[in-house]
Order: C-alpha cells, then sequence, then structure tokens
C-alpha cells in the first residue's frame, strides 16, 4: 500500500496537490478539513460542535477527528493506498494513525512536507476568501491563528517523522504542476 501523509501549514497546497495525487496515484483521499465542512454542511451535532473552533482557526478535538478517521479506514478494506491530507496535526493524531495502520498490517510510506512561507500562504489564503465563503479564510487575524496553531502543535510532528526516516521536504512555491512534479518524484523514489 501506498500511504501518504502530505503535510505542509494551512494554504500550502495540500488539498490541491491531494487532488492531482490521487488520479495519479490511484488513492483514496482523506481529507478532515473537507469531511469537517460536510458534517458543518449536513448540520449534524459533530459538524455543530466543530463549527465555532474551526471558524476561530483553531484544532478540533483530537478524539473527533480520530474517530472520522478511524471510520473511514475502516469502510475501506481494499484501498490501494492513502493520501492523508491535513490529518494527522497533533502527536496523538500521529500516535494513533500508526496504531490504526499497524492493525491494517500496514505503514506510513512517506509524509511529503510542503514548505511555503507565513506570507505566501496569508496571501494565498485571503485570497481563496474572496470566493470560499470559509469564515476561517476571510480575515488575516484568523489565517495568523491557524498558522499559529500549525506551529505549535502540528509542525512538531516533523521530528515524529523523522524519527522514523519519512519526511521529505518539498519546496511548496512555484507553479501548482512543478510542485506537482516534485512530489511526483519524491514518490516514485520510494
Ligand atoms: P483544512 O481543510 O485542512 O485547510 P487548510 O489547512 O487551509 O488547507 P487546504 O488544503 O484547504 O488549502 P490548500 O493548501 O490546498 O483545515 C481547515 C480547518 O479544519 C483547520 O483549521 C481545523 O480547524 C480543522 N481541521 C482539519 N483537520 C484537522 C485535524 N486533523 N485536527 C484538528 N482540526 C482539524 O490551498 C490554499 C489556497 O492556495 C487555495 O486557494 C489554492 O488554490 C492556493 N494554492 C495552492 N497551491 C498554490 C500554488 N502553488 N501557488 C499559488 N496558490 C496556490
Amino acid at each position: 500500500m501506498l500511504n501518504i501523509v502530505l503535510f505542509g501549514p494551512p494554504g500550502s497546497g495540500k488539498g490541491t496537490q491531494s487532488q492531482l495525487l490521487i488520479n495519479q496515484y490511484n488513492l483514496i483521499h482523506l481529507s478532515t478539513g473537507d469531511i469537517l465542512r460536510g458534517e458543518i454542511a449536513k448540520g449534524t451535532k459533530l459538524g455543530q460542535k466543530a463549527k465555532s473552533i474551526m471558524d476561530r482557526g483553531d484544532l478540533v478535538p483530537d478524539e473527533v477527528v480520530i474517530g472520522m478517521i478511524r471510520s473511514i479506514l475502516e469502510k475501506n478494506p481494499n484501498a490501494t493506498g492513502f493520501i492523508f491530507d491535513g490529518f494527522p496535526r497533533t502527536t496523538t493524531q500521529a500516535e494513533f494513525l500508526d496504531q490504526m495502520l499497524d492493525e491494517l498490517n500496514t505503514s506510513i510510506s512517506t509524509m511529503l512536507s510542503l514548505e511555503v512561507d507565513e506570507d505566501e500562504l496569508t496571501k494565498r489564503l485571503l485570497e481563496r476568501g474572496k470566493s470560499s465563503g470559509r469564515a476561517d479564510d476571510a480575515n488575516e487575524y484568523i489565517i495568523r491563528n491557524r498558522i499559529k496553531e500549525y506551529n505549535n502543535k502540528t509542525a512538531p510532528l516533523k521530528e515524529f517523522y523523522t524519527q522514523q526516516y519519512k519526511l521529505q521536504y518539498i519546496e511548496g512555491v512555484g507553479s501548482i504542476n512543478a510542485i506537482n512534479a516534485k512530489l511526483c518524484e519524491a514518490i516514485d523514489q520510494l
């Protein structure tokens, strides 16, 4: 199985690149952000709980996202691989993912970390905010909070995957196709 953690700060291109990679490598796309937004749109209890947290740019509690991932992994026993987009975001989530994949006799193949500086991230998200309707893209204060959450809680996962010799850095500034080519090169070398 090919199991990729596509990593990076908010706005680094994880969702954008995932859309290309799922077709190129026949992977199941698992975006916790998309799933949570789907729950909000449907007005479920989970969505109601997540909405105000996401609108502030904070991370949703681990047990909520872990439950979502578990149910998707269990529903796809014959998958040839997964792309984890926006998950894991904390050490607790990463430990859970390792354990869950171990139970399925597989593991993370690589973590590809898209590297983009904070000013470029802010610019991209404010631009997306003009049309996305997402409250968390709507103003610079919230975007900076999302980046702060990333730096405090998510970036330490680089060390987690370095210890497993799985982290690869990918320059995330440039054209979407050029970045895709770099990601494919890293995957093809596995
Ligand atoms: P996500 O949905 O994961 O959103 P994101 O970090 O903003 O990244 P996204 O994938 O949408 O954007 P992309 O970089 O592709 O998370 C949203 C919220 O959900 C979190 O803040 C949190 O509250 C919650 N959440 C999700 N997962 C969680 C978890 N595991 N634990 C706890 N909470 C969780 O693209 C951004 C923009 O850049 C786009 O407009 C795109 O067109 C543009 N872009 C992409 N590539 C570009 C390039 N090369 N050049 C120029 N622009 C580019």
